[in-house]
């Protein structure tokens, strides 16, 4: 893969980078993304149709069960390269803020330790009513009851129409505005507010890099593309600019 001596020289000098992944990070782990059909007992329903509280208020049996096959997904799956790239990449730049979408921890995994989930992960659980996290239950329905209200429990993973953690949020924005260089990996960029920071830091002058294989609504905007998969890219790139193999 080439890649531009201006991204090399840019990424070379950077001292603040960010990385905004999505979904598509985690597809050559073996992960489905949200684009791509729902796979087996899933493919009659979008995910927008079980990602919300409403689909939780009406089927929870349903939604608990879709989340309970992806955390086996997730359990199964193993970083991919792309994921120990950015790790790497963390420990070259004087500060570097890795911002995910995703929810399977793969990130962590891999060994990033900076890393801002702006939509919760799906490995914790938290209590429907009262919003806390449970660690343990005894319960053993399908979904399972909360220890301390007997509500429903649920995945701790912000659904359509929920706020996103303001915290998390709040350094994600920060973060993007300031950052000099600002990678968008793997997502389609159809999910707000998520998609509107590689915008932002193109507002705020940051040199803006897309990897993706097909393109998306931010290409136009983005200052270099990289047409190919995450888990291809993003070793070389970090293999030519800082001789890591
Ligand atoms: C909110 C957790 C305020 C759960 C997720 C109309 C216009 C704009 C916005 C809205 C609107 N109507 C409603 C909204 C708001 C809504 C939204 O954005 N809707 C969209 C669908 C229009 N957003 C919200 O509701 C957010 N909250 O706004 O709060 C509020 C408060 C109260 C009341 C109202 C509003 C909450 C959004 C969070 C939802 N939760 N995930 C779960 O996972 O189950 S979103 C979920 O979908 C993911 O987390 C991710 O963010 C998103 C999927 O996007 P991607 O990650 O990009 O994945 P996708 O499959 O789309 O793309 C994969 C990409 O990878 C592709 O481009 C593909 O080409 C590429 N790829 C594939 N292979 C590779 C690859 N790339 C590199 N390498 C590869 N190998």
């Amino acid at each position: 893969m080439e890649f531009s001596l201006e991204l090399l020289t840019t990424l070379r000098a950077a001292a603040r980078v960010a990385v905004l992944t999505g979904a598509g990070i985690s597809a050559e782990s073996g992960i489905p993304t949200f684009r791509e059909a729902q796979t087996g007992l899933w493919a009659q329903y979008a995910p927008t149709e079980l990602a919300t509280p409403d689909a939780f208020r009406r089927n929870p049996k349903l939604v608990w069960e879709w989340y309970a096959w992806r955390r086996e997904l997730v359990a199964r799956a193993a970083p991919n390269p792309g994921h120990f790239a950015l790790a790497e990449m963390e420990q070259q730049i004087r500060s570097f803020t890795l911002i995910t979408q995703n929810i399977d921890s793969l990130h962590q995994r891999a060994g990033s330790i900076n890393v801002i989930e702006l939509h919760g992960n799906i490995v914790r659980t938290k209590c429907f009513n009262e919003g806390t996290v449970v660690d343990t239950w005894t319960s053993d329905e399908i979904p399972p009851r909360c220890p301390h209200c007997n509500g429903y429990l649920r995945p701790d993973v912000v659904w359509f129409n929920e706020s996103l953690p303001a915290d998390a949020l709040r350094t994600a924005y920060e973060t993007a505005a300031s950052a000099e260089v600002f990678f968008s990996i793997g997502t389609s960029a159809a999910v707000q507010p998520a998609a509107s920071l590689p915008v932002l830091a193109h507002q705020n002058g940051a040199v803006t890099v897309e990897i993706n294989p097909v393109s998306t609504s931010l290409t136009h905007q983005m200052t270099h593309v990289l047409t190919g998969k995450a888990g291809e890219s993003l070793p070389e790139l970090v293999r030519v600019v800082w001789g890591i193999k």
